[in-house]
């Protein structure tokens, strides 16, 4: 699914500012027609961001179900004639959209874009009505899944996981145009023989009409380098510049349809980088060559904002990144806004890209998060219907994301259940899903505590091995010796069972900023840094491990409960990113790391 961008055929605007906003605490808008009319009794509110943090009103916060957003726009006078497109960038987690008294689209899924063509209900020059209803509400048939109690108070949504449920219009809201006659969609595949690089490509075209689709590829100075016409084929780079982890060199190849016209009908640049990634036995590749992935797992997550795509912490963020040296991250627990990859390409960070299955894991649920006992898999929990949900979400993470170099492994769950044969069951059609939409990537899912391989029954159907552990916090809290036994006891035995890589895609410790002990006890700096010291001489013996995702970059909210003290602490950063004693640790090991 291609961005909106401006380009000499196409025009874009985002509709990002302050909206009208309305909870609807009573589920009357749908029946009543709210987007018939200006909404009653709204306040302003940012788009983008999540609402729940912004009125300081515990009614907004914790609300569970719709919440309306609408706002006015002039439609330019000169886009008569255009295709118009109105575009979401996402919304939590579920949305409808009218364009005055028309609906228009719906979709379900709270991290990935929707749009509805919108030229025959608006009219250029006019003002233009659009309203949304966004519903944050997550059953056993959404991604994530999740449950809802009904209450003398009202209902209470009950959740799998630890972050809080940010919702609403998390991302930019776009009006665009395309020609009546447009490219579609674009896909690109890399690969390198020697200094050689090709780039595979099929472009899509949509509106009818004979036209022919051209391609050229250009260097990052702008010189072309490739050209060729035709829907697909493939262009080759003698003396190619790679993409590379540090250097996000990036080709543009430009795409034009051609009718009969002067001049091009459609043209869509997309930034291209030319790189392999491979998984060989216990290795890793990126253009051949070994990777080690350093960084974390993180969230979008910032006070107020909540989940609202901030530029300045994002580019924050990767600035903090490189300051520690760090190479990589992972998307957890979600796909994030497209801006992260983009910069990330250019950037040549490496991610780890993650759909939102977070939860499905009855052992993890009612111990962590007080739900009540279910079996993971059944008619009435995570069922065919989920699975269906979880494999559109496994194909819109992959529509969005497949042409960004950055992007070197899909995870497709975090810390499901993978011990039962019903878990193998879920998982058989959805690993081969994920491969299916896109053979040049390797696929993983991040594999549990407590599920180790003697036990797992679904890591044969998948490329890495993602674990995440909590040796010395969530087991051995407070006796490192025995958790570097038994750390290095598991690897092992992961080792010894497959030739694969191992990413370890989560360890840490919460600590409190600023609680420091001479000797190291749970919660205070000191605990982190020899956490993670310990668990890097394990990760330092075990060949096949190749990489090492700190859980988690930064301090994040989470719902209440007794396991979190104001929000999840095992933020190497806290939230408003103050750095604790262990991020000058990692620094000090990855900068020096090879
Ligand atoms: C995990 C989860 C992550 C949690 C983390 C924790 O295993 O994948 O979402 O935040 O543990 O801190 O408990």
């Amino acid at each position: 699914m291609l961005r909106p961008q401006d380009t000499v055929t196409r025009e874009r605007r985002s509709l990002n500012g302050l909206w009208q906003f309305a909870l609807d605490a009573d589920g009357a808008g749908r029946d009543e027609g709210w987007w018939n009319g200006p909404l009653a009794d709204a306040r302003e509110v940012p788009v983008p961001a999540s609402y729940n943090d912004i009125f300081a009103d515990a009614q907004v916060r914790n609300h569970v179900g719709d919440v309306w957003y609408q706002t006015l726009v002039r439609v330019p006078a000169r886009w008569a004639g255009e295709r118009i497109v109105l575009r979401f960038d996402a919304a939590t987690h579920g949305a409808v959209a009218w364009v005055d008294g028309t609906r228009v689209v719906e979709h379900q899924g709270g991290y990935t874009p929707f749009e509805a063509d919108v030229t025959d209900v608006v009219e250029p020059g006019a003002e233009t009505r659009i309203t949304v209803v966004v519903n944050n509400v997550l059953t056993w048939q959404t991604i994530p899944p999740g449950y809802v109690i009904e209450t003398p108070d009202g209902p209470r949504q009950r959740l799998l996981f630890d972050f809080f449920n940010y919702a609403g219009l998390n991302r930019t809201v776009w009006l665009y145009t395309t020609p009546a006659s447009y490219v579609d969609d674009v896909t690109v595949v890399t690969g390198l023989d020697g200094s050689t690089g090709t780039v595979g490509y099929e472009v899509e075209t949509a509106g009818g009409g004979e036209a022919e689709v051209r391609v050229a590829l250009r260097d990052a100075e702008g010189t072309e380098v490739a050209r060729a016409t035709g829907g697909s084929g493939e262009l080759t780079v003698e003396g190619v510049h790679r993409w590379r982890p540090g250097q996000g060199y990036l080709y543009e190849l430009t795409v034009e349809l051609w009718g009969d016209g002067d001049g091009p009908v459609d043209v869509y640049p997309l930034p291209v980088g030319i790189r392999t990634v491979e998984v060989d036995g216990a290795r890793f590749l990126i253009n051949g060559e070994p990777f080690y992935f350093k960084g974390f797992g993180k969230h979008e997550d910032a006070a107020v904002r909540g989940r609202g795509y901030d530029a300045p912490f994002m580019v924050h963020d990767f600035a903090l990144l490189r300051w520690l040296g760090a190479n990589s991250f992972r998307t957890s627990h979600y796909p994030y806004a497209e801006e992260f990859l983009e910069y990330a390409d250019r950037h040549g960070i490496v991610v780890i890209d993650e759909t939102p299955a977070v939860g499905i894991n009855s052992g993890l649920a009612a111990g962590f998060f007080g739900a009540k006992p279910f079996t993971t898999f059944s008619e009435e929990t995570i069922n065919a219907g989920t699975q269906a949900a979880h494999k559109q979400a496994i194909r819109e993470l992959v529509a969005r994301d497949k042409n960004h170099p950055c992007v070197v492994l899909w995870s497709i769950a975090n810390e499901p259940e993978s011990v039962t044969p019903a878990s193998r069951d879920y998982f058989e059609a959805l690993a081969a899903e994920a491969r299916r939409l896109d053979p040049s990537r390797p696929v993983g899912y991040a594999n549990v505590p407590g599920s180790p391989p003697d036990k797992d029954m679904i890591t044969d159907l998948f490329d890495v091995v993602m674990l995440n552990r909590y040796y010395g916090w969530y087991v051995d809290a407070g006796d490192l010796a025995t958790a570097e036994r038994e750390l290095e006891a598991e690897l092992t035995a992961w080792a010894d069972k497959y030739d694969k890589p191992i990413v370890i895609t989560e360890y840490g410790a919460d600590t409190y900023p600023g609680l420091h002990d001479v000797l190291p006890n749970p919660w205070t700096e000191e605990y982190q840094v020899e956490l993670l010291e310990m668990s890097h001489r394990v990760f330092d013996r075990i060949e096949a491990v190749v990489g090492e995702h700190v859980w988690n970059f930064a301090d994040f909210a989470t719902g209440p409960g007794i396991m979190r003290v104001g929000g999840n602490r095992k933020g190497v950063f806290t939230r408003d990113r103050h750095p604790k004693a262990a991020a000058h640790l990692l620094r000090r090991r990855w900068r020096g790391l090879a």
